[in-house]
């Protein structure tokens, strides 16, 4: 029996990695824009951009070159010193957001954790709440991460059961019900937490208006708006920010993904003086948060992102995909949904096996809530390379 490449490594990972994950198999090796190449040669559009973190493209020349630039200076001093990299990086990310200020981090759940320690030192410095009082509201269906806080407010029971003891402090409400988070509020909320698509979740808007309405709700009881946009965030939907569609300014924002382009994990809590200037030395802070080469990454990453127009792409691919995404002639497809290059594509069967049927055809992208298919791809993706991805999609939900 002939044991392909892939096979070998898809062993080995199976054998030495804690078993979290049930991935496709395809053992990629290279990428390049909106192309991977498996270790056996065979070749694949991504529509998942690792999860929106590839928004710039797998590889992107630019990045890439500074990166490497960098890794010939130094990559880490930690903060217990300052380089030359993090003051330049965080003044461009203000200039991009016209957020005052940010505390940089690595992964997506530590931006949520920083904003969440933000949020309530806000709570007890400015707002008053009581010490140990303070309640942050959030959303069913929501997706901010795997910390052990983070869990304590996720409506999925997979993700907490046997992980207890959970974070107290936590209220989740219905996505999208206004009267339920109007309910919600006490004298003691500090913050609400909300993804503006949850993307997890299966890629669900919440109904028209709600996040200009529940912006207005927290802004009449002094309550902040956290909005996680590590998915949404840096052009994915065609914005800059998701929230940007609704019209709203939140409070604080968290980044992450992207703001790397995928080359390296940083994130990002951002917000005004207001906010994160109550933070003192020692309040926070992480060894690799603000190196030299994660700045430098992510300086580059969001230059990428306006220079080449990514954001006005994502509109004008998104519309273009989506719009031929309806009117995909299929008994299985329910709904095509979405913002940008944000697409969630709805089944009324499991979307796995469609996910396989697509990969056998050079497509790979990823089920989501069972019956949801994602379609992402970097937002380098050309109308030419749309057209050949529905060919495949056509040919498998035809
Ligand atoms: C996994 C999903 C996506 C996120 C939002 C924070 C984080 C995420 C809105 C945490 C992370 C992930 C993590 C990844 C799969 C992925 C995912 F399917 F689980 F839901 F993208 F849709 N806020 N999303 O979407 O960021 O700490 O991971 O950097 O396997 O857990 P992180």
């Amino acid at each position: 029996m002939v044991i392909s490449k892939s096979d070998q490594y898809i062993e080995l990972e199976q054998t030495y990695a804690a078993r979290t994950y049930k991935p496709l198999d395809v053992v990629i090796e290279t990428g390049d824009g909106v192309w991977v190449t498996d270790v056996d040669g065979n070749r694949y559009l991504d529509c998942l951009s690792a999860y929106s973190a590839v928004n710039q493209g797998h590889c992107n020349p630019r990045i890439k070159a500074a990166m490497i630039e960098q890794l010939n200076k130094v990559t880490l001093t930690s903060r217990a010193f300052r380089n030359n990299q993090l003051g330049p990086f965080l003044k461009t990310l203000s200039e991009v957001t016209g957020y005052d200020m940010a505390i940089p981090m690595n992964s997506g759940a530590e931006a949520v954790e920083a904003a969440i320690k933000a949020a309530r030192k806000w709570g007890y410095l400015v707002k008053g709440i009581p010490d140990n009082q303070a309640e942050i509201i959030t959303f069913s269906g929501n997706f901010h991460g795997r910390t052990t806080t983070v869990i304590s407010f996720s409506s999925e029971e997979q993700y907490k059961e046997n992980f207890g003891p959970l974070t107290p402090g936590f209220k989740i409400v219905e996505y999208g019900n206004l009267d339920a988070l109007k309910q919600a509020i006490t004298p003691n909320t500090a913050a609400i937490l909300i993804e503006p698509i949850q993307g997890e979740g299966g890629v669900v808007m919440p109904p028209t208006n709600f996040l200009k309405d529940a912006f207005d709700v927290c802004q009449e009881n002094n309550v902040l708006f956290i909005a996680d946009e590590i998915q949404t965030g840096l052009g994915r939907t065609g914005k800059l920010f998701a929230t940007d569609h609704a019209g709203i300014r939140p409070d604080i924002i968290t980044i992450g993904k992207a703001l790397s382009g995928g080359f390296y994990p940083v994130s990002a809590a951002i917000a005004d003086e207001e906010i994160l200037g109550l933070f003192n030395p020692g309040d926070h802070g992480s060894t690799f948060g603000g190196n030299p080469l994660g700045a430098v990454v992510a300086k580059t990453a969001l230059e990428v992102l306006v220079d080449e127009n990514l954001i006005e792409r994502a509109d004008e691919m998104g519309e273009y995909f989506m719009g031929r995404l309806r009117r995909l002639e299929s008994d299985v497809v329910q709904e095509v949904r979405g913002k940008g290059l944000l697409i969630g594509m709805e089944l009324s069967v499991p979307a796995r096996p469609y996910a396989y049927e697509l990969k056998a055809l050079g497509v790979l992208a990823k089920e989501t809530h069972e019956n949801v298919i994602r379609f992402a791809p970097p937002l380098v993706i050309s109308k030419e390379e749309i057209d050949w991805a529905m060919e495949r999609i056509e040919q498998v939900f035809e």
